[in-house]
């Protein structure tokens, strides 16, 4: 695979790239992809398709280091406006060869910023601009628009542009953000500072990325009081030196009095800048020298962004994981709330009481069991059964302990969510009412507990129907025995202990003693604990909807795979241009 197909692999990579939490790293994460993009788009693509284009030499550095007067005095031709006020270059001015316009104004190099093409000032010393479009490729021209200015000059040799930047450190953040922007388009930085100033903090901010991307580096100290040019020079070198910056080369200007609102002294940097556009192996090597740096310069910021992705991928994993568990919270609160006995309380034990007869009931059945059976035919057959009763008691119970416990759920979620990274910001505006259950669960928690009463019922049937003299003694009763059996898997003891008679007033235990008779002790343990699953399981389906609101607010994360991928394909376009980016762009 050549180094291209790598990149446009990687390009689209990045592409799949979000980052929809708000985490620590997340600012960072994204300005360097953002970046990268950038870079891939606005360079190394167009670069590696055209390694014979011409070269950019893009000058950069602090505001009012002279970088507008110095492309001035360069070109002959008052090109781009300095000025006392600061920051004074705000829309980049580009500076080529007639010949070599269309690279820059058609070309892919900076494609997203608008080129204008723009004639030169007649009167170069006039200092005043023309801004007499000679071409747009982005409509109609605006003096107010951002982007490129392309000015042609005949003073350029053909296979060279010379750009001047907005200022790195002025108040002005679209300027440093554009200059970063076009430093990652150079082949050749400039580096322009003064003697007043070469020491500040931002620019060499800047030039560490220069030095981890090897980008090809010229540097100019302007304004040096006159004799202090080797003292300085000497210094600066030996900072760039401890920084691990060779510039290719380093130039000193003494400030002296302009001259027509040019430097007059800049003779060997255009003498250096017309021989690289002249000595085509220099060149050659140069082009290459930043490509290759740009390139291996990949995997180190890739890593940064599939941190970010994998940091957003585990953010929401914990987000959704938390929400998940809160629910099963409120499963395991309902299933312990049955098992203490809570909903065998008020009208359902009266309807149970009713069914049973308890202090009757407990005695007879005490007596022996299979009198017990009779006795309990006898009670079942003998007169309607409000087991309807007791069902529905038990279901409106059972519907108000599940919505009270999933509206606790859906609170905690959200209460905990705002305390976890990224989790506030996943809630956003859109968590209005996520504190409670959705208008849906009502209904569908309805459904649910009448199916699994339902499904409660068919269970008896089939193991009462393998009973079969049982069954045939109790076959009016099987209703009963059906709300005898969520009785029991309403209770304390799963209706399997007579010592736990007290709970309910002795409901269990009647519930217990009957069922017993009916199953024994071992299918009737395996009944309740079955329909206590079964109801789990139900309760789980009718709260997946209500988990999923909240998976949906973690919607549009990078896919997990991605981290991995980036790392992989960063990795081939920085072996691949290690041999020779050039060749094996081709
Ligand atoms: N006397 C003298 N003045 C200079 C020299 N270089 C720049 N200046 C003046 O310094 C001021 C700033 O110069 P610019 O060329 O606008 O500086 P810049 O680096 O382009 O500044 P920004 O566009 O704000 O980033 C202007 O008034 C220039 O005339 C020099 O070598 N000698
Ligand atoms: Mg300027």
């Amino acid at each position: 695979m050549s180094s291209r197909a790598s990149l446009t692999e990687l390009r689209s990579l990045l592409d799949e790239v979000a980052f929809p939490l708000d985490l620590a790293g997340t600012v960072d994460g994204s300005t360097v992809r953002r970046e990268l993009i950038g870079q891939l788009d606005d360079y190394v693509l167009p670069r590696l398709a055209r390694l014979d284009a011409p070269l950019l030499a893009v000058f950069g550095g602090s505001t009012g280091a002279g970088k507008s007067t110095l492309v001035n005095s360069l070109v002959g031709h008052t090109v781009t406006a300095p000025g006392v006020l600061r920051p004074t270059t705000r829309r980049p001015v580009l500076v080529c060869h007639a010949d070599d316009t269309a690279w820059f104004v058609d070309g892919e190099i900076l494609g997203d910023l608008p080129r204008y093409h723009r004639a030169p000032s007649a009167d170069p010393a006039s200092g005043s601009r023309s801004d007499q479009a000679s071409g747009s490729t982005s409509g109609q021209r605006s003096p107010d628009a951002s982007g490129v200015e392309v000015v042609a000059v005949a003073t350029l040799p053909r296979g060279l542009a010379v750009l001047d930047a907005p200022d790195i450190d002025s108040v002005e953040t679209a300027n440093h953000e554009l200059a970063a922007q076009l430093l990652g388009a150079a082949d050749l930085w400039v580096f322009v500072t003064t003697a007043a100033r070469y020491a500040d903090a931002v620019p060499w901010e800047y030039l560490a990325r220069a030095e981890q991307r090897s980008v090809a580096l010229g540097v100019i100290v302007n304004r040096i009081p006159p004799g202090s040019e080797d003292d300085i020079a000497a210094h600066l070198t030996d900072m760039l030196g401890r920084r691990g910056l060779r510039p290719e080369r380093l130039f000193t200007i003494a400030e002296g009095p302009l001259a027509e609102g040019r430097i007059p002294a800049v003779d060997d940097v255009r003498a250096w800048l017309t021989g690289l556009a002249l000595d085509r192996p220099e060149r050659d090597r140069l082009v290459r020298q930043t490509l290759a740096g740009v390139l291996q310069s990949v995997p180190a910021r890739v890593d940064r962004v599939a941190d970010e992705v994998q940091a957003q991928a585990s953010a929401s994993g914990a987000l959704a994981s938390f929400a998940r568990a809160r629910y099963e919270g409120a499963l395991d609160a309902v299933e312990g709330e049955l098992r203490s006995g809570e909903l065998l309380r008020g009208e359902v034990l009266d309807h149970w009481r009713e069914i049973v007869g308890t202090g009757e009931m407990m005695s007879r059945l005490q007596r022996g069991i299979g009198r017990a059976r009779d006795r309990l035919a006898a009670t079942f057959s003998g007169r309607p059964l409000p087991e309807v009763a007791v069902a529905g008691q038990l279901e409106a119970n059972l519907e108000v302990l599940v919505a009270r416990a999933a509206d606790r759920a859906s609170l905690e979620v959200v209460e905990g969510w705002s305390t976890m990274a990224g989790g506030a910001q996943a809630l956003g505006v859109s968590a209005r009412g996520l504190e409670r259950s959705s208008d849906a669960l009502g209904p569908a928690v309805k459904t649910t507990v009448n199916e699994w009463q339902d499904a409660v019922m068919r269970l008896v049937r089939e193991q009462a129907g393998s009973k079969v003299t049982v069954a045939r003694t109790l076959s009016v009763g099987l209703n009963g025995v059906g709300v005898a059996l969520m009785v029991a898997v309403f209770s304390a003891t799963g209706g399997i202990t007579g010592g736990e008679a007290a709970v309910a007033g002795g409901t269990a235990a009647v519930s217990q003693t009957l069922l017993t008779a009916v199953f024994g002790e071992q299918a009737l343990r395996d009944l309740v604990k079955q329909s206590r699953d079964d109801l789990r399981r139900r309760l789980y389906v009718a709260f997946t909807p209500e988990v999923e609101r909240f998976d949906a607010l973690l919607a549009g994360m990078p896919s997990a795979g991605l981290a991995p991928e980036l790392r992989r394909v960063a990795g081939l376009v920085a072996d691949e241009a290690g041999s020779d980016p050039g060749e094996s762009g081709r």
